[in-house]
């Protein structure tokens, strides 16, 4: 094992599979969009990629729900899926190359035997259990991670991260020897110190491992909505192991070797910093039991808060990512978490300022610059770019500045995942262009009817296209649509073609928009926002 992939050719992404309780809320679509961003930097360097979403439909949780919805589990979770989920990635613009559900028989199927694996190799066995489980979590907590409850709550023991009662559960299952993967762990970790980020969540995880681990309960026989267990199908497969074999499952595990092969494992698992343990634990565990290599990364965001808490489907603080895209737009919707949250941080949605960073980012700097460079191409030049002939040292400075934001941004995003400081990269450069204009003038230039000076306003014209050609493939994995439509006012979809063909890594390379592109002012890339819905 190592993190390293083997012969492997798809750079592959997952996220984490969302149980179907309810619909999507701003937190689910963090860790998708974070993906999405992450999986189109990497196409645009010309990669292949996998990248992988879907739904967790077995266990307690979702039977409960689907009971007090008076539906069957799988009615519940079929209109879910296909009316809230499914939906809403394609609203958000998800490029997702797969989506699994985990009650799909190319799922279960391969499930029963991974376990049936497991067990026929002596990793499992049949024991006892008590403890104080979390249905929210569908985990079993160890008394120590308990909190005293309060007002209605008082006299029981809370899950920390729900804030609701936990249940002591007793029963026979089966067990997986996880006790006996912490020294291999341990040393995997040293091995790969990038395997958990952020810092602070490996710590985390080393910490707890190093305190010794417990066999893990890997059935359940209370209820019935789940995988049975092959050998003992009075049993249903433990939700967690079941969902995490969608990673394994969804590229072809047991069905598809050339698939599997040429996928297996991920690259980086994106989570939230909720189901660390069961990735960066229980998922490396269960692939060492098999002999299966392991992930390149678990990365793990913080949580978008409301009110000081998670925001969560169970406490019923989701809000809908509808409910800001329709005000703001999904580009804009795309760019604000990942620019206004240090990706691994937990951070507040405030209405406030998405509005502040929309007008003065977006708007302002951004959508302005685009706008007059396309009207002063217009005017002057009739909407064909003019040739740069008379380039100076103004212009070498920008032609550096694009240089360097193609450089950072291509390390923070597709190698660091840290997303706002590329993003910054990018409205950095974006911030040096607008300064380039202010200082050059080019109202004033126009008035210098002199070969020199319209030579010098053909210069500084082109500069400002041509940064902005950069720009454009630059955040075209944050915000699609704009670089599309700004792709197409600079001319450069007939110049050049594709934007999706324009690699990230030549996005730096100066002089590649043609002088003749017909340049036209598109639609406004970001409209003046309405006032704020009541
Ligand atoms: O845990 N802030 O599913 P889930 C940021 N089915 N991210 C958040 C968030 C918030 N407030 N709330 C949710 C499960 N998320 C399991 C996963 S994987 C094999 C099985 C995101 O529906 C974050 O990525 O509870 C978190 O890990 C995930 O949604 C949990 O979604």
């Amino acid at each position: 094992t190592g993190s390293e992939k083997q012969g492997a050719t798809a750079y592959y992404v997952s996220t984490p599979i969302y149980y179907v309780n309810d619909a999507p809320h701003l937190g689910h679509a963090y860790t998708t969009v974070a993906g999405d961003v992450l999986t189109r930097w990497h196409r645009q360097r010309g990669e292949k990629v996998w990248y992988l979403t879907g739904t967790d439909e077995h266990g307690q949780k979702i039977m409960r729900t689907a009971e007090a919805n008076d539906v069957t589990p799988q009615a519940w979770c079929d209109k879910l899926v296909e009316e809230a989920w499914k939906p809403l990635w394609e609203h958000l613009n998800i490029a997702n190359d797969d989506f699994i559900r985990t009650t799909e028989k190319r799922h279960t199927d391969r499930v029963q035997e991974f376990v049936q694996d497991l067990y026929d190799k002596g990793e499992i066995y049949k024991g006892g259990y008590e403890g104080p489980y979390c249905v929210g979590c569908e985990e079993y907590k160890l008394p120590g991670d308990l909190i005293d409850g309060e007002g209605e709550f008082a006299g029981q023991k809370l899950c920390p991260i729900h804030k609701k009662p936990v249940e002591l559960l007793k029963e026979e299952n089966y067990f997986f020897k996880l006790s006996e993967y912490g020294p291999k762990l341990l040393e995997f970790y040293a091995a790969n110190p990038d395997f958990i980020q952020p810092e602070s969540a490996r710590n985390e995880v080393v910490n707890f491992v190093e305190q010794g681990l417990q066999d893990l309960s890997i059935s359940r026989s209370t209820f019935d909505w789940g995988v049975p267990v092959p050998w003992d199908p009075k049993h249903v497969i433990y939700v967690w192991v079941d969902a995490l074999l969608n990673y394994a499952t969804a590229v072809g595990y047991g069905a598809n070797q050339e698939k599997f092969d040429g996928t297996f494992p991920a690259n980086v698992h994106l989570i939230g910093k909720d189901i660390l343990r069961f990735h960066s634990v229980i998922w490396p565990a269960m692939l060492m039991a098999q002999g299966l290599p392991l992930p390149g990364k678990v990365v793990a965001n913080g949580w978008l808060m409301v009110g000081g808490e998670k925001m969560s489907k169970s406490n019923l603080t989701g809000i809908k990512p509808q409910d800001l895209t329709s005000h703001f737009g999904v580009d804009a919707y795309r760019w604000y978490f990942l620019r206004a949250i240090s990706y691994g941080s937990d951070g507040s949605f405030s209405w406030e300022d998405f509005s502040a960073r929309y007008t003065s980012e977006l708007a302002n700097d951004y959508g302005n610059l685009a706008s007059r460079v396309a009207a002063m191409v217009g005017k002057y030049f009739g909407g064909s770019l003019p040739e740069a002939t008379a380039a100076g040292d103004a212009e070498r400075a920008v032609q550096e500045g694009l240089a360097k934001a193609v450089a950072t941004a291509d390390a923070k995003i597709g190698e660091e995942l840290d997303f706002q400081g590329g993003i910054l990269a990018i409205f950095d450069f974006v911030k040096q262009v607008n300064g380039y204009i202010t200082e050059q003038e080019p109202w004033k230039v126009a008035k210098d009817t002199t070969p020199e000076g319209q030579a010098r306003l053909a210069t500084i014209l082109y500069t400002a296209a041509e940064s902005l050609r950069g720009v454009a493939v630059l955040l075209n994995a944050v915000m699609p649509e704009t670089s599309q439509k700004l792709w197409e006012s600079l001319g450069a979809e007939d110049s050049l073609g594709a934007l999706a063909d324009q690699k990230v890594q030549d996005a730096g390379a100066w002089g590649t928009l043609p002088a003749g592109a017909t340049v036209t002012k598109g639609a406004v890339l970001f409209p003046r926002l309405e006032e704020k819905p009541a």
